[in-house]
């Protein structure tokens, strides 16, 4: 399916809006079938919200499904929501549950494929060519980023370097050897990755782009490390849920939003509190409705990421998927503090700007006798301040928070996505 140029699959990736649409509805009717007659959680969803798989004839009809959320997939751990039988799985991934249950998100053959497809679109969106050698930092295990892009990297023709996290120094010489084209990550890995080539002096004459992902990514974050690695940066977009990295999509050579693979999913823009459809432009949070998974494949489920649709017109990549923010966060990470609403990402698109700061920085919320503060730390060389990095902090917030400034490379870091808030 490979294609010369840009694209993995260029009728598809440039349909007309009224194909992708008619594509929609025929899948959409299928899969509401599907979910309904093979699993018994779906239907009593279904019966409970008065709707049954003959009302849904076309992609407008998503409407008339009930909402599903993250607590649904955990209640119904580790494999109640599966739609096929068990012997027909091949593979599983499971989000961390960093505050609760896991979710385990089961693989059939045609969901690695349909993984893999999409994964295979966003390598080549970024520009690889067959042959060309990818190195793969994200773990390989029960997180979804190592194996995705391993998958997608096997469709796409790559020459894959399965390195995994850590060990930098290592990674730096195997992409010197190896001329790796492509380096793939977390957005922390990135910014790991562009420290160790700073320190040691050291570039990657044959990078050509960085895919990046998993974690709130600022525009400013975003062109620095594409300046440290010498190399285009893309932000890839997807989760445990919809069956894994790059499945929702990504930014292409225009950057100019995500493109989301729509034959393969229906995405909606909700207001939060009242779950109405709100106009392209205006931010709620994402909806998605998978339409080509076998295994488990969510119906409007509730992300919890907040962004808006950009544009469904046709990119100047030639793409019609339409096209959504970079994510501004989750709905969970919103930060109210005297009486602003902020979200962590402002924070960093404030640091990234001050001339001499690092790119490591942590958010901590200090509560005490119920009056919140905040306190930002961030690395920086040594001509910055504390008052330099609250006064920018003040410009683009509205309230000044404590600063404070690290020499670089003093803020710890973890293997995987950072945590960059804390709650004292
Ligand atoms: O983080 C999938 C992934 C792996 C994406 C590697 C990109 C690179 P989960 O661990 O299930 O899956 O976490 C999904 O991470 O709901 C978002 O809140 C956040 N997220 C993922 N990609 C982005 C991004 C992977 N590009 C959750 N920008 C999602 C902002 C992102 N947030």
């Amino acid at each position: 399916m490979s294609d010369n140029g840009n694209y993995h699959n260029r009728g598809i990736e440039t349909a007309s809006r009224e194909e992708i649409a008619s594509l929609q509805s025929r899948r959409l009717k299928k899969i509401v079938k599907h979910v309904y007659e093979s699993n018994p959680i779906y239907r009593r969803l279904f019966d409970g919200h008065g709707v049954r798989p003959e009302d849904i004839q076309s992609v407008e009809d998503v409407r008339k499904l009930p909402l599903m959320n993250k607590e649904l997939l955990r209640e119904s751990y580790p494999l109640g929501l599966c739609c096929v039988a068990r012997d027909e799985v091949r593979e599983m991934h499971m989000s961390s549950g960093s505050t609760g249950t896991p979710v385990i998100m089961p693989y059939t053959d045609a969901d690695l494929d349909q993984w893999a497809e999409c994964m295979a679109r966003c390598y080549r969106m970024a520009g690889s060519k067959t042959g060309d050698a990818v190195q793969i930092t994200p773990l390989f295990g029960l997180f979804n980023g190592g194996f995705g892009m391993y998958h997608g990297a096997r469709a796409a023709e790559l020459f894959i370097i399965p390195a995994g996290p850590g060990n930098t120094a290592r990674q730096i010489q195997l992409a010197r050897d190896l001329k790796t084209r492509i380096f793939t990550g977390v957005v922390s890995y990135g910014i790991r990755l562009m420290e160790v080539l700073q320190e040691t002096g050291q570039d990657l004459p044959d990078l050509e782009a960085g895919i990046f992902g998993a974690e709130v990514f600022s525009d400013s974050m975003k062109s620095k490390i594409s300046q440290g690695l010498g190399a285009e940066v893309f932000d890839i977009y997807g989760m445990t849920e919809t069956g894994g990295v790059g499945t929702l999509g990504m930014d292409c050579p225009a950057h100019d939003g995500l493109h989301v693979w729509e034959d393969h999913y229906i995405v909606e823009i909700l207001d939060p509190l009242t779950h109405e459809p709100l106009e392209d432009g205006e931010a709620g949070e994402l909806v998605v409705t998978a339409l080509t998974r076998e295994a488990l494949p969510v119906i409007r489920f509730r992300t919890a990421d907040l962004t808006c649709i950009i544009s469904r017109d046709r990119c100047d990549c030639g793409r019609t998927h339409l096209r959504i923010a970079p994510i501004t966060g989750r709905l969970d990470d919103m930060l109210i503090l005297k009486g602003v609403n902020f979200f962590p990402k402002q924070i960093e698109q404030t640091l990234m700007k001050i001339p001499g700061a690092g790119s490591n920085y942590q958010i901590i919320i200090e509560e005490s006798d119920g009056i919140k503060e905040v306190r930002v730390n961030v690395e920086a060389e040594d001509h910055v301040t504390s008052s330099v990095v609250a006064r920018a902090l003040k410009d683009s917030l509205g309230f000044r928070p404590k600063a404070f400034v690290y020499p670089l490379g003093d803020l710890p870091r973890q293997d995987g996505k950072a945590k960059r808030v804390f709650y004292r």
